[in-house]
């Protein structure tokens, strides 16, 4: 790679300790999963990264992510979810962002403006609409960005979404994750070239980008957030990214052509590109960029410890949060 760096150096520095710290985040989140530490399902992001850390870098603290797709842990990452809440959460301990109730699907955290995944994939982006509704309403130039699978985009929920966005002309940015496959059905087989020609029929501006490509994702989302925010509306952004790792933990991917996932992992990860580009560049040292991995797999050794530390949830606890009056006399008090 031999691309200059088009941001300054803080940013760029930033760019890449953001997209380090989910992949060391994650890989410590595999072992500890094929320990058998953390129960359920693991999806994890490699191929993501760039495309998680150059949206977040275009937002404000203030602005809402609704988050979708399955590749959802860089994004609680990037928006700053502490990693023990992230991390007792995937261990299911109370400690979690949402008590151990929610799982690696189910991350959300109001204060940090994270609105969680629901359990249906491609759900996430008729709430963004409202969340920036309600933004308008409340007269803040805040935002509210979206993601989304390419699988999700066969949903009608993501369709109704984008008629509502066009229709009030409200301030939200669809962001359309395209790794190239909906667990084994590759993206190849739906009606558009570009995923973000889905936006042309309600007349939303759109953009098709090489999402493994941090800062083509920070170029391009800020501008977007930049019309959003001044009142010029919505946008609809493909992000073509590869799935560099199996849909789940434990997938064994036979659909997959081996070379092409040989191929992806030699030219398509974000995360070994932009580090070989800002050392060429001169933007970081060899050593600066070893100072960074320590301090994050502290971090992430600390999130562990806090995990495994934190309390399995009481089996009461099952019925909390569900209905606002118990159903069925379950889990009424005495
Ligand atoms: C409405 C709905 N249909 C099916 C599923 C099962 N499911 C979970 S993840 C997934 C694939 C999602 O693919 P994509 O949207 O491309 O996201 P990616 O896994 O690539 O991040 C499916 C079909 C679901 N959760 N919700």
């Amino acid at each position: 790679m031999t691309h200059d760096v088009s941001v300054d150096d803080e940013m760029a520095k930033h760019l890449l300790q953001e997209m380090l710290r989910i992949k060391i985040f994650e890989e410590e989140t595999k072992a500890r999963y094929e320990e058998g530490e953390i129960p359920g399902f693991v999806h994890l992001d490699r191929g993501h990264e760039g495309s998680h850390a150059g949206m977040a870098a275009a937002m404000r603290d203030d602005d809402w992510l609704a988050v979708g797709g399955a590749r959802l842990v860089g994004q609680y990452i990037v928006k700053g979810v502490p990693l023990g809440e992230i991390m007792a959460e995937l261990y299911g301990r109370t400690g979690g962002s949402n008590k151990g109730h929610g799982g690696q699907m189910h991350v959300s955290k109001v204060d940090r403006k994270l609105y969680g995944h629901a359990a249906t994939i491609g759900s996430g982006q008729n709430p963004a609409v409202g969340l920036a509704l309600a933004e308008e309403m409340k007269g803040t130039d805040n935002v509210a960005v979206t993601t989304i699978g390419d699988g999700g985009t066969s949903r009608g929920s993501f369709h109704t979404a984008l008629i509502f966005a066009a229709y009030w002309d409200l301030p939200v940015v669809f962001i359309i994750e395209n790794n190239g496959w909906a667990i084994s059905t590759p993206s190849e087989s739906l009606p558009p070239d570009r995923l973000s020609d889905y936006g042309d029929p309600v007349n939303i501006p759109t953009e098709s980008i090489d999402g493994s490509d941090v800062e083509t994702v920070y170029h391009t989302v800020s501008e977007a957030i930049d019309r959003a925010r001044d009142g010029g509306g919505p946008t609809v952004i493909e992000s073509r990214v590869a799935r560099l790792n199996p849909h789940f933990e434990g997938d064994k991917e036979t659909y997959r052509d081996e070379e092409e996932l040989e191929r992806a992992l030699e030219e398509k990860d974000p995360v070994k590109n932009y580090r070989e580009r800002v050392l060429e560049a001169g933007v970081v040292s060899e050593s600066e960029i070893e100072d960074i991995i320590d301090t994050i797999e502290r971090e992430v050794q600390e999130a562990v410890e806090y995990a495994r530390e934190s309390p399995d949830p009481e089996p009461e606890a099952a019925y909390e949060h569900v209905y606002k009056t118990p159903l069925y006399g379950q889990g009424e008090q005495e």
